[in-house]
């Protein structure tokens, strides 16, 4: 029923770039399965790493001619774990996400008597003999720049059987999703993408990551790259075309040398401008990824796959994931109708961000808004040299996004830290990476909320 390109299984395993200890973490996961042979419950995050990750597993799991159900969840909390337990499986398997919920896991644990596996990347908050909890960041990966939880539920596969190593360009596509591509992929994955181009599995090109049918519908729709006073908008792309001398259906990958340079300075002469994150700056023009199995480059399908996502199109961009030639063209219509309304967003923010002493942030609609234009707006509507939050305020909670950059990090940002303490000092709960976070909290809670991170987030950078 699907297409796998012929690997040499014995050349992949052997080279399977993961210490001995997580093989071994992670072939004590698989040998659970080992017997069994009722449903698997496979529960996923609604982001565009954790929708691969689900649709990774989904076709492990029935390759092996297991039964299964996935689920695509936001968030875990008593009423997940209330749904989770009255489906009655033995055997659960999370992925990207579990790492931050450990006592509500437990408590399914408790509930259902059931086999758990958590495949994660986000930070450990705790330890428990409950449930097998698969992190690389307890392996020396780094779980913010390194590895994806698509990743990690890649490897699951790949030690179930070496055969699901094709699905590695949705792992990858995971891993683009969650922000780990944008200086190029470093560390496992990395290693991965190596090994995936000497086997067939992607080919690269060089260019900006502007896809479709023509470069003014790229730029019209497109927030990643984000260009100040262009993306998003009809007149400015046509002036902006008309002087490079390009028509509105040219094609990057297809214009001849000069007018693909005259293109890419024109570009990055606007990032310059907009004094736009230099880290984001330097890597613009960069190596892509082609997945010759899915006949797409992977970062069109995590930007596919986060708009369905966002939208709470699970079915959909599950099922793109797993038959791209069948649903690419709904998930793009969908996709293109969330990206509509994060541009919106952006477009706003170029008239400037709300300032704080060690931060910056801003107010949305909505959640899906927030959580996404926080992370374009940092890198290109800020010269990233101090975090962002994206405040959402509904009716009784609000939820905030925080993000960072990798330099940030290096000097010191922990924004899981700063959003969890802050959250728990105000009622509410948080956590996530280091560079990237979240938080929900009372509605009475926000101005202690950002007071509490301010102070951390300015205490971490000069300490
Ligand atoms: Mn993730």
């Amino acid at each position: 029923m699907d297409e796998k390109p012929e690997l040499d299984h014995k050349q992949v395993k052997d080279r399977l770039p993961i210490s001995f200890s997580l093989y071994q973490d992670l072939r004590k996961a698989t040998d659970l399965l080992i017997g069994y042979d009722d449903y698997i419950q496979v529960v996923c995050h609604d982001d565009a790493d954790g929708i691969t990750a689900g649709a990774i597993l989904t076709r492990a799991l029935a390759r092996a001619d297991y039964f299964l159900k996935t689920k695509v969840v936001n968030r875990i909390d008593e009423s997940v774990v209330d749904d989770l337990a009255r489906e009655r499986m033995g055997f659960y398997v999370f992925a990207d996400i579990g790492s931050g919920y450990s006592r509500l896991i437990e408590l399914l644990a408790d509930r259902t008597g059931a086999y758990i596996i958590v495949l994660d990347h986000h930070k450990v908050v705790a330890k428990s003999n409950k449930f097998i909890q698969i992190n690389c960041n307890d392996h020396g990966i780094s779980g913010s720049f390194e590895t994806s939880g698509s990743v990690m539920a890649f490897l699951f596969s790949c030690v179930l059987d070496i055969g699901n190593f094709d699905l590695l360009d949705l792992a990858l596509a995971g891993a683009a999703g969650d922000k780990q591509k944008i200086y190029g992929f470093t560390g496992l994955n990395s290693l991965l993408a190596e090994l995936g181009v000497k086997n067939g599995i992607f080919k690269i090109d060089t260019g900006m990551e502007l896809y479709g049918k023509g470069i003014a519908g790229s730029l019209r729709h497109t927030f990643d790259p984000y260009f100040k006073g262009l993306s998003g908008r009809d007149q400015e792309i046509v002036e902006f075309l008309g002087k490079l001398g390009l028509s509105s259906d040219s094609v990057p990958e297809r214009m001849n040398p000069k007018e693909r340079t005259a293109l890419n300075s024109a570009l990055m002469l606007r990032l310059v401008k907009a004094e736009a994150h230099y880290g984001t700056m330097k890597n613009m023009i960069n190596k892509r990824y082609y997945s010759t199995r899915m006949d797409i480059h992977i970062e069109e399908i995590a930007g596919i796959v986060n708009g369905c996502g966002n939208l709470e199109e699970h079915s959909l961009a599950l099922a793109f994931c797993l038959s791209p030639g069948r649903f690419r063209e709904s998930a793009t219509k969908i996709a293109s109708r969330f990206n509509e309304r994060v541009l919106e967003k952006l477009i706003e923010l170029e008239k400037g961000l709300e300032v704080l002493d060690a931060m910056d942030y801003f107010i949305a609609a909505e959640d899906q808004q927030a959580g996404t234009a926080t992370g374009v707006a940092i890198r290109y509507l800020s010269d990233g040299n101090r975090p962002l939050l994206g405040v959402t305020i509904r009716d009784e909670i609000i939820n905030i996004s925080g993000r960072g950059t990798k330099e940030l990090v290096e000097k010191g940002l922990d924004l899981a830290e700063a959003l969890s303490k802050a959250a728990k000092e105000t009622g509410g709960m948080g956590g996530g990476h280091p560079v990237a976070s979240g938080a929900t909290i009372p509605k009475d809670g926000l101005k202690g909320f950002m007071d509490s991170v301010n102070a951390t987030v300015s205490q971490q950078m000069t300490g």
